[in-house]
């Protein structure tokens, strides 16, 4: 039969995404319970064509609850998750909380499906399954069908971050300080606490001690992380893990993120090659025209499920074919989070 769900931090913007996607790709479920702090509990939301009534968040809330879709924050993750996870339910989670735990398969269904062998519904068993960040995902999603095919030695990923990445209330954010700059008035800076409208900021995770933001450790520890359980790749004892660096920048943009992506190779790669792994890679697609001078935009993939990849040309500070420049837009409610988590959920039934 059917999964009974749960969805946690369904009003926030991605728990309101979790319902377009399930809806969208008629997940089949025998009930769904809305769940969220006290303050949304009462609401009413759409899925469906039905009303539900958005309860309040308990240590009950799981009971008979199959698999649960997490987006509240990772306090909320980690008071309720392993709590779920040990009534028997599957914990999809896109907080940060379990990514990097020993024992907690970290997924992007089209990259690392096998992490998540032997969990299953109806096993009896619960578990927690953590979503990437969505910088991560949108940055695999293309990178990954590189990587298989030329072994990615070393990878520098620049980022332009949408303002849905910090939330709801950053995407009123920045429609307000929009009007208000147009109307020559000081900007409302209550979320980043400076300008977002026509400007941009490096990102406003916390500043690690080596002076790497968390955003930027994020893309840097879960790439190994996900790369490192590809079992056509397994490192032996003295392979080195793959180099990655990152830096990651707000853009007042909406709600998709571009990324711009230098590789070095260990083995040759052509830019045709390229694109040929790239025509090929699900959930990926190529603007790449170098007449008209297009290639992907934030707003090209807006409220789409693949991830668009163009400027794929030969990384002339390389000798030879071992070096690439690409560039990457992927909604990062979506993709980014929303529908890489409901995919990871149709993979356990
Ligand atoms: C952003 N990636 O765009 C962040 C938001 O670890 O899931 C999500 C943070 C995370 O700002």
């Amino acid at each position: 039969s059917a999964p009974s769900l749960a969805v946690v931090g369904v009003t926030g913007a991605v728990g309101q995404e979790f319902l377009s996607v399930l809806s969208d790709r008629d997940f089949p479920y025998s009930s769904v319970k809305m769940l969220a702090s006290k303050r949304s509990a009462g609401k009413r939301v759409a899925f469906d064509g039905r009303e539900y009534t958005v309860e309040e968040l308990t240590a009950e809330s799981f009971d008979g609850v199959d698999i649960a879709l997490f987006s509240a924050g990772g306090s909320i993750s980690k008071a309720f998750g392993p709590m779920a996870a040990e009534k028997g339910t599957i914990v999809v989670d896109n907080s940060s909380a379990f990514r990097m735990v020993d024992g907690v398969p970290l997924v992007i269904p089209e990259v690392n499906p096998e992490a998540m062998r032997g969990i299953k519904v109806g096993s009896g068993k619960g578990a927690l399954i953590a979503n990437p960040n969505c910088s991560t995902i949108i940055c695999l999603m293309a990178v990954t069908p590189l990587h298989r095919h030329a072994k990615v030695k070393r990878m520098v990923v620049s980022t332009y971050q949408a303002a849905s990445g910090a939330g709801a209330a950053a995407m009123e954010e920045l429609v307000q300080q929009t009007r208000e700059v147009l109307a020559g008035r000081p900007p409302t800076c209550n979320i980043f606490g400076q300008q977002y409208a026509f400007n941009l900021f490096s990102h406003n995770a916390p500043i690690t001690e080596n002076g790497y933001n968390e955003e930027e450790v994020k893309l840097v520890k879960e790439t190994r992380k996900i790369w490192r359980l590809l079992t056509f790749l397994a490192l032996s004892q003295n392979d080195t893990e793959v180099k990655v660096t990152a830096t990651c920048i707000r853009v007042p943009v909406m709600r998709a993120h571009a990324e711009s992506v230098n590789l070095q190779f260990e083995n040759p790669l052509d830019e045709n090659t390229a694109r040929e792994l790239l025509k090929k890679a699900p959930g990926v697609y190529i603007i790449d025209d170098r007449a008209s001078n297009t290639f992907p935009t934030p707003l090209d993939v807006s409220n789409k499920d693949d991830v668009a990849v163009g400027r794929i040309r030969r990384d002339v500070s390389q000798d030879g074919n071992y070096g690439l420049d690409i560039f990457v837009c992927g909604d990062q409610i979506r993709k980014g989070a929303a529908l890489n988590a409901v995919q990871i959920a149709e993979m356990l039934f």
